[in-house]
């Protein structure tokens, strides 16, 4: 029999430019090996890893500013999101209830949308590229029953504007979730208003498997109140255990372990120095693109967009490079834990090469 495969090596992030996952940090990725076999959806029965879930979302309330936080760790930020829109429809005392939210938010919305059979009225973001709360505000009726809200766009790195989203929500009675999947692990170290310190947001999205440095699957749903989480639960008749709230039966004992560790050794000071560090790569990374002549929007986060031809694009990824592109065409580079400077040095090389 043939085997077809691209490689039999391991994954190398050697040129990965375009991912938001990165090399697991030593300690999560021996926790994940230690817990292949246990499973979380099921607490009764797998105590310990129930317990170590227990201590993550407590740990992930930390990062976020929320004492005695309620959630539990997903399968990744699509599920958490997923999760937002089923409790606020679950929870809306409304017929056919929408959901507004900037078109920077993370195509898993759409998701969320389709499978819940909710209407997603996307509003274009400011020039910016953040949340426009004006133009929001002409979106939402007495039929909202979620605002969303974005601290690290997928493609742009940019945190909304949250404080006034939650004024909008307020506004209409609905509830409010930030997503805070990408930029969770570095928003901690700069002084943006987007966690739980603002009394009218209800729900998060923050993801271990990003720039946590947790293994796959990790992502981290939290909640202000109980009552969001009863929103999602199901009885299981049979199961020792009585009810489940995630998306997922069966879980990965493997994510919430990695994700546990990672966070026991990293938090705070760890998530400090990677970001501290790649801010800077990304802020150099800029100036260099800016001084090759490339329009480069400037780095809130550690990922950096910059407008380039498609020609260029193309032939970087045919030398080998990962590189992503936003919507409106700007190459996105997400500076995630295994980029270094050498790195982004042979990075620019192939620009110099490469381009017209
Ligand atoms: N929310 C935000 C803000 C995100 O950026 C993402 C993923 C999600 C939610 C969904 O998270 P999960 O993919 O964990 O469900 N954004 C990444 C992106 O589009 C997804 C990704 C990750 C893509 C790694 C490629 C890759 O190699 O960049």
């Amino acid at each position: 029999m043939t085997h077809v495969s691209a490689s039999s090596e391991p994954q190398s992030f050697d040129r990965v430019l375009s991912s938001m996952c990165t090399e697991p940090a030593p300690a999560a990725r021996r926790a994940a090996m230690a817990f292949l076999g246990s499973n979380p959806g099921d607490p009764a029965t797998f105590q310990t890893i129930a317990a170590r879930e227990r201590e993550t979302v407590s740990m992930l309330g930390e990062l976020v500013g929320l004492a005695d936080p309620h959630g539990y760790v997903t399968a990744g930020g699509s599920e958490a999101n997923i999760q937002a829109v089923r409790a606020a429809r679950n929870r809306a005392t409304v017929a056919e209830p929408n959901v507004v939210a900037p078109t920077s938010a993370h195509f898993s919305l759409r998701k969320a949308a389709s499978l819940l059979d909710v209407e997603l009225r996307l509003v274009e973001t400011g020039p910016d590229h953040r949340a426009d709360p004006k133009a929001m505000a002409d979106a939402v009726d007495e039929r909202t029953a979620l605002v969303f809200g974005v601290a690290g766009s997928t493609e742009y790195g940019r945190v909304d504007p949250i404080p006034a989203l939650v004024d909008l929500a307020d506004s209409v009675d609905a509830m409010l979730h930030v997503d805070a999947a990408f930029g969770g692990f570095f928003l901690p170290f700069t002084d943006r208003e987007w966690h739980f310190g603002h009394a009218g947001i209800d729900s998060m999205t923050i993801d271990p498997h990003k720039a946590g440095r947790a293994a796959i699957p990790a992502g981290g749903f939290l909640a202000r109140d109980r009552s969001v989480l009863d929103a999602l639960s199901i009885q299981t008749p049979y199961l020792e255990s009585e009810s489940q709230v995630s998306l997922g039966g069966t879980r990965s004992g493997a994510g919430v372990a990695s994700a546990h560790a990672a966070l026991e050794t990293l938090w705070p000071d760890g998530y400090r120095a990677a970001f501290e560090r790649t801010m800077e790569l990304a802020r150099w990374l800029a100036t260099e693109l800016d001084s090759r002549g490339f329009d480069v929007i400037e780095p809130e986060l550690p990922l950096v967009a910059w407008e380039a031809s498609q020609s260029l694009f193309e032939r970087l990824r045919d030398a080998g490079w990962r590189i992503a592109r936003t919507q409106q065409g700007a190459i996105r580079i997400v500076v995630m834990p295994h980029v270094d400077r050498n790195m982004l040095d042979a990075f620019l090389t192939a620009v110099d090469r490469h381009r017209p």
